[in-house]
């Protein structure tokens, strides 16, 4: 038996056969060929009740095993899963995700506290912005402090340059704003700059493109394949914003070697998890915050404040800081809201905890 797929090929690698290697008690091989139920695969397109999903005996769709704790389990597209193939090795059950290596979250809309997973296991992921309406500093803070923390390396990638003519001014602007993070400027019209991409896409390794609707996203992995692999369409002309054209979140092999997880525009990121990324985005910030004379400095007016030297020196941008207490804010709003959470389920665990001793007792009495 020959498997089709070689699992390294996208992105299987140490990591992932030493969490294999705890579940399921040996390593996972696929050079001896021998047949076997249990497999890796990767989960390439998440539909609701099937995932497409690839494995070594090719692209299939797989559905969760109806225990409880697989149900329930939060899966996304680049996740690694342990599963069962069945009919033959033409569909699979899900039976284990495995530990992400690294993980793209934000908190999912809705009233509900929680974690939604946008992109697992990408080694980079390209912070996309049009050079034209689309561009926004503040935004592009908000998108780093997402791609630090998720242990992926952040680039940002500007699209659109043959409709910008100050791209260099933007470029060296983003640079400031993100010291160590790679910019490139690119345009899918006429091919600029798309070349300089090809290193991020080495064999095994995945590429996540997140940014608003309408930047360019799909267009750019159909430049990279050279043919049109995805759907895209026309911003609306009042407004210059996306028309949410990709629906849903998809990992592309291509041709070159290496994958690309194209997503859906998002209207707003907000962010789920931040002290890590904040720390990197913002280091020279947090920095500056230490050198206040008191404590509990607001940075408004007060003497000594090391945030307002530095902004009166043009140390730092007065973008920059803005960005940090919009974050800031929210992200110790967003504490709260995760406190009350687990509040409220202790609470709730306490009530089904006392529930069954109270039912037995009363079972007994009768
Ligand atoms: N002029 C110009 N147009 C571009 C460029 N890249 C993309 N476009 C156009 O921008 C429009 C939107 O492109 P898409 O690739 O669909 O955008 P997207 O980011 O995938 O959007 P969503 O799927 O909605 O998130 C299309 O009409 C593209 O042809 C570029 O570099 N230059
Ligand atoms: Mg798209
Ligand atoms: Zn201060």
């Amino acid at each position: 038996m020959n498997f089709k797929m070689k699992m390294n090929e996208y992105g299987w690698n140490e990591y992932f056969n030493t969490c294999w290697e705890k579940i399921y008690g040996i390593k996972w091989s696929d050079a001896d060929e021998t047949l076997v139920e249990h497999c890796p695969a990767r989960i390439v397109s998440d539909h609701g009740k099937k995932m497409k999903l690839v494995t070594p005996y090719g692209e299939v769709l797989g559905t969760r095993h109806a225990n409880e704790q697989i149900l329930e389990q939060q899966m996304a597209a680049g996740d690694w899963v342990g599963v069962m193939m069945i009919n033959g090795y033409t569909e699979a059950i899900i039976q284990n995700v495995l530990p992400r290596q690294t993980k793209f979250s934000r908190a999912a809309a809705g009233i509900e506290v929680k974690e939604q997973v946008v992109a697992a296991n990408v080694d980079t992921i390209f912070l996309i912005q049009s050079l034209n309406k689309d561009f926004n500093m503040k935004r592009l803070d908000r998108y780093l402090v997402g791609a630090w923390e998720s242990g992926a390396l952040p680039v940002v990638v500007l699209t659109k340059a043959d409709l910008c003519d100050d791209f260099e001014a933007k470029k060296a602007k983003v640079e400031d704003a993100a010291p160590g993070v790679e910019v490139h400027v690119v345009s899918n019209l006429t091919g600029e700059g798309i070349e300089s991409l090809r290193k991020y896409f080495s064999v095994g390794k995945t590429v996540a493109l997140l940014g608003s609707s309408g930047v360019g996203k799909s267009t750019l992995v159909n430049s990279l394949m050279g043919e049109i692999v995805l759907k895209t369409q026309d911003i609306r002309e009042g407004d210059s914003k996306g028309r949410h054209t990709t629906t849903h979140r998809e990992l592309v092999k291509l041709s070159c070697g290496g994958m690309v997880l194209d997503t859906p525009g998002m209207r707003t990121l907000a962010l789920w998890e931040a002290d890590e990324g904040m720390e990197k985005q913002f280091g020279d910030i947090e920095e500056l915050i230490k050198t206040c004379r008191f404590n509990n400095c607001t940075h408004d007016n007060e003497p000594g404040c090391g945030i307002r030297k530095a902004l009166n020196q043009g140390v730092i941008d007065a973008v920059k800081w803005e960005s940090w207490k919009k974050l800031q804010k929210e992200m110790r709003f967003l504490d709260a809201k995760k406190s009350h959470k687990i509040r409220s389920m202790e609470k709730q665990s306490v009530k089904k905890y006392a529930r069954p001793m109270k039912s037995k007792t009363v079972a007994r009495d009768y």
